[in-house]
């Protein structure tokens, strides 16, 4: 009976190993590669720290079989054994995962640095659109084609709805608020999450190479339509990003008569 309670403790860290294995190709892991140069450097960061956590895992469950093992192989009437515990390896077991903490809050400075910190964004950013969140949908803000984009409203700016164009190739940058409740501006595939918080204008950058739609959600429960603030990120080459905005402006300022509807007047 001993036996079996061993093997039963030492299965379940066995199952967990054999399911990170399995799990790249059952596609339990993220969706695909990072879709940004920047989301490629935290996956990286993320894998680091999950072969660290690995290591002390399988360390840990080891140690924990042994003595398992050792402890079922010893007969009923033997003498229990009795410890004050050990003044060194307290030491070891507070320096060595202090130093690796220590390394990581270090090691991760930069691309926290490059992510958050609007100094250390890239010098050639360029504000595309302001993205305010409310409940339950996404708000998209552009400049008129070839105006930068201003903090407050412009006249001849214009609107979408959960459905944001950015350019491809280059840093691009949005302005990210709330109309209520606090949301969270979420691209898996980008790997760039964000709260956008009340009263707060957040600047959040990314760049994205290659063309493609990536999907925009919240990631903070924000009230009972949450599950539907699902948008799409339209990323595409810079004359047809500029394509669009103009498609976009004639449709604004469309009033529904036809172009010549003036000159017909006086027959
Ligand atoms: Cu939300």
């Amino acid at each position: 009976m001993k036996t079996f309670w061993c093997l039963l403790f030492v299965l379940w860290p066995i199952i967990a190993i054999t399911a990170c294995v399995v799990a790249p190709s059952m596609n339990w892991w993220f969706p695909g590669e990072a879709a940004s140069p920047l989301g490629q450097r935290i996956d990286d960061l993320f894998y680091l720290i999950n072969v660290i956590v690995t290591l002390v895992f399988v360390g840990t469950q080891i140690a924990l079989g042994y003595v398992l093992f050792k402890g079922a192989a010893k007969r009923d009437d033997d003498k229990a054994w009795f410890s004050h515990g050990s003044h060194k390896l307290e030491v070891i077991w507070t320096i060595v995962p202090g130093g690796i903490l220590l390394f990581l809050a270090f090691y991760q400075m930069d691309v926290w640095g490059e992510f958050r910190i609007k100094g250390h964004f890239p010098k050639d950013v360029e504000a595309v659109a302001e993205v305010t969140a409310r409940q339950f949908e996404w708000r998209i803000r552009y400049p008129a084609p070839g105006r930068p984009l201003m903090q407050d409203r412009q006249p001849d700016d214009l609107y979408t709805v959960n459905d944001l164009h950015v350019p491809t190739g280059r840093p691009v940058l949005i302005n990210l608020r709330t109309a209520d409740v606090q949301h969270a501006f979420f691209s898996p595939e980008l790997r760039v999450k964000q709260d956008a918080v009340p009263g707060l204008i957040i600047p959040v950058w990314f760049e994205i190479p290659k063309r493609g739609e990536y999907t925009l959600t919240c990631a903070e429960l924000c009230g009972w339509g949450h599950y539907k603030m699902k948008a799409r990120i339209a990323a595409e080459p810079e004359a047809e990003f500029r394509q669009y905005l103009e498609q976009l402006q004639i449709e604004q300022n469309d009033d529904g008569f036809p172009d010549d509807a003036g000159e017909d007047e006086g027959d």
